[in-house]
């Protein structure tokens, strides 16, 4: 079949145009002039390994350093996170091993069997629910990222981390299976005073959030599957809460009980913390939605460029508030900007994965991405963002983040 003209992207008129140039657009494409010689290698030579060498599939050992890394030593049992290796990662689905965790008190080993979601308080019916009951409800499964709102927090004290896992590790993307919260909650029939949910955890932490009604009726979710295999132990086994575009703390984890309220709870994780100090002093409580947010996932500060040449430069772009419209990338430490590709589907508050072409001149260089979501939201600098909320904050920060290319190849975490 003929190439199209449609076929003829920004992309391919980018490689004619170089090739035109008679400079080499990909190292891997250098013809070599004589016939190649094409060995047979030893792996060739005899039968693999047998069907279900691994009953549940895992990847190859030559891969064994993708793996989730933690961050510094848990000050309490059990209170840690690990993060995903975004630096090798490739498309939008965070696959589910590599799928950060934050715990506030370890991972509860439950026994799907006994384990029961109370729903009351401010409900016609107060209803005591199985995982049997669960499931026999409409299901629904949606693509959605979850980002900690402590993601990328170690910037507010400057460019201190040397692995884009540790600066932008508290995210990840899966498809998210279960049942609408609004389902239940026309199960149960919502008191008209009833404005807040609270949803606690069966964890030692019983980490508990409380939730805006309008939220729960709009898309919360309560999920039993990730990534089209139930819930791993770690990420809430056998049920959590799933609240699309929220910080990822209110996502509750273990879910066995939802109250229904006339005000907020006023727990611990919104009180003493996941609020956001501000200058005078005060302090932001209830700052659910994850504003927008982009970072070149490569090159980043984990990589090393081999030598001048042709470069794809491709990133993650989010937001909590819809879907991404633009990014826009710089190589110059943002004096110039220019519209990357976005590889669609664009998704509603999932990742989305950006690229642009790059002819790296072997100089200087400062690589940043900047995203708008359909709000007209744009991300904005660390020097816009800490005018804003000044330097008091643990939490949200989504500034642009800036990856500085030296001569030899190297790239350093920068903040410009
Ligand atoms: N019960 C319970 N739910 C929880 C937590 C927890 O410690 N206990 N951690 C929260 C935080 S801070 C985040 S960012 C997300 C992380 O989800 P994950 O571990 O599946 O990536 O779970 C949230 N839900
Ligand atoms: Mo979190």
């Amino acid at each position: 079949m003929p190439i199209s003209r449609s076929a003829a992207t920004p992309r391919r008129r980018f490689l004619r145009a170089s090739a035109a140039l008679g400079a080499a657009a990909l190292p891997a494409a250098r013809a070599t002039g004589a016939e190649p010689a094409l060995e047979v290698p030893a792996w060739t030579r005899t039968p693999g390994e047998p069907v279900l060498w691994h009953a549940y599939g895992q990847p190859d050992a030559h891969e064994a350093h993708v793996v989730r890394r933690t961050r510094g030593t848990a000050v309490l049992p059990g209170a840690a996170s690990s993060l995903t290796p975004l630096q090798n990662l490739h498309g939008i689905i965070t696959p589910t091993g590599l799928v950060f965790e934050r715990h506030h008190a370890g991972i509860p080993q439950i026994d799907p069997a006994q384990h029961r979601l109370v729903v009351h308080g401010l409900v016609q019916r107060p209803l005591i629910l199985s995982m049997d009951d669960l499931v026999r409800f409409p299901a629904v499964s949606r693509i959605h990222f979850l980002e900690c709102s402590g993601n990328t927090g170690v910037e507010w004290r400057g460019a201190a981390s040397t692995s884009i896992q540790q600066s932008h590790g508290l995210l990840s993307c899966c498809e998210w299976t279960g049942v609408r919260l609004s389902t239940i909650l026309q199960e149960v029939g919502v008191d008209p005073a009833a404005a807040w949910v609270l949803a606690e955890g069966a964890d030692g932490a019983a980490m508990s959030r409380s939730i805006p009604i309008a939220k729960a009726w709009e898309d919360a979710l309560l999920v039993y599957a990730q990534n089209g295999e139930m819930l791993r132990p770690e990420h809430g086994y056998p049920l959590r809460l799933f609240l699309p575009g929220w910080e990822g703390n209110a996502s509750i984890k273990w879910l066995r009980r939802l109250k229904l309220g006339a005000a907020p709870f006023m727990t611990r994780e919104e009180t003493s913390k996941y609020t956001d100090s501000l200058p005078d002093g005060k302090a932001r409580q209830f700052t659910f939605t994850m504003e927008a947010k982009s970072v070149i996932t490569y090159p980043a500060v984990d990589h090393r460029l081999r030598g001048r040449g042709y470069y794809e430069i491709s990133g993650l772009a989010w937001t909590g508030q819809g879907r991404v419209k633009r990014v826009d990338v710089s190589t110059d430490g943002g004096a110039s900007w220019r519209e990357a590709r976005l590889e669609g589907p664009v998704l509603d508050r999932a990742l989305t994965r950006f690229r642009a072409d790059w002819q790296w001149d072997g100089g200087p260089a400062v690589l940043q991405s900047r995203v708008t979501d359909e709000t007209g939201y744009v991300q904005p600098t660390g020097r816009q963002l800490i005018a804003q909320r000044g330097l008091n904050s643990l939490y949200h920060y989504n500034a642009i983040q800036s990856w500085k290319v030296a001569t030899d190849g190297s790239i350093a975490n920068a903040q410009v």
